[in-house]
């Protein structure tokens, strides 16, 4: 697989990469790592990426596109799409869709479990702690060398991805790759102080009355979740698409196994999902309610008329999970 993936890209001529919608720091760090490992060897490479990224990854990604025309596409002769597992998540622009692609040289590479993209080639392993994990060897593999911007980029999805080597799928092998794209000139404080030391003031303030008004618990104290009001994030301007990190707070609690973070969006409300055990994952939990994930970090949307609903539904499925 390894050969054949690296081939293809390495013999193409002009590469479009694309990756999940709302873009997290694997999504970015896959899909633009690949970007600039193939443009620092001549090949042609862009990234789509139809939803702003959160602002904190900014100073770390190349400049990228945020739509594409079917006129366009032609002049790619190869896509790949990284770190996305169905087309309904997929971000390739209002004119492309998967049946376009599918016809096309299309690429999935993915760690997601249960990947539906059916791409041509198709290239998922859910056992790896990140999509930048596994582009990382495959680049690795390839013996070019890797420019120092690339390996930051793919580093900084290892580090987002395993929550800064803390969580269960950070195994050898992610510290082993992590050491090798330092190696390549990965630049850890930089990563460090966008990603990890650059909370706004007023985060905290908001996190501070989020938790003060609106935190629950249950199930023994081994579920600890909360519903963000839009009231709050509209008094303290917090977008919720800028940080997924504030559910980590909730994970952070002493006694909490399972962390739930709540919002109302236009088609329900969204719900993520974490867990702190591996003997109690929520990946089931958010698949069975038409979401997706990994067994410790996944999501829904729940369309309930309102947080009362949402709360007792996830409180019978989480107790059961807890029970299991
Ligand atoms: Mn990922």
């Amino acid at each position: 697989m390894f050969t054949d993936i690296i081939n293809k890209l390495l013999n193409a001529q002009n590469v479009l990469f694309m990756t999940h919608r709302r873009p997290d720091g694997d999504a970015l760090g896959s899909s633009m790592g690949l970007a600039l490992f193939l443009r620092s060897n001549g090949i042609g490479a862009e990234v789509i990426l139809p939803d702003d990224m959160p602002s904190r990854f900014r100073t770390l990604c190349p400049a990228y596109r945020k739509d594409i025309t079917l006129a366009e596409a032609e002049k790619f002769d190869l896509f790949v799409a990284v770190d996305c597992a169905n087309c309904e998540r997929l971000g390739c622009g209002a004119e492309l869709d998967i049946e376009y692609l599918r016809k096309h040289n299309f690429i999935s590479i993915d760690h997601h479990k249960g990947n539906s993209l059916n791409a041509p080639v198709q290239w998922v392993e859910p056992t790896a702690c990140s999509a930048s994990f596994m582009v990382a060897r495959l680049l690795l593999s390839s013996g070019r060398t890797i420019i120092p911007e690339a390996a930051t980029l793919m580093l900084t999805g290892i580090m987002t991805d395993t929550g800064n080597f803390c969580f269960a799928n950070t195994d050898a092998a992610a510290f082993q790759t992590a050491a090798r794209l330092r190696s390549c000139g990965a630049d850890t404080a930089k990563i460090a102080n966008a990603i990890f030391f650059s909370k706004p003031l007023k985060q905290l303030r908001f996190e501070a009355e989020l938790i003060n008004t609106c935190f629950k618990m249950a199930c023994d104290n081994r579920f600890a979740y909360c519903f963000v009001p839009e009231a709050l994030m509209e008094k303290y301007d917090f977008n919720m698409a800028e940080d997924e990190g504030l559910i980590d707070l909730l994970r952070g609690i002493d006694t909490a196994v399972i962390a739930m973070l709540c919002h109302k969006r236009a088609d329900g409300f969204r719900v993520s999902l974490r867990s702190k055990s591996e003997r109690f994952p929520v990946g089931p939990t958010a698949r069975e309610l038409g979401g997706g994930g990994h067994d410790m970090a996944a999501g829904c949307t729940v369309d309930l008329p309102d947080f009362d609903a949402v709360e007792a539904l996830l409180i019978d499925k989480i107790s059961a999970v807890l029970k299991a």
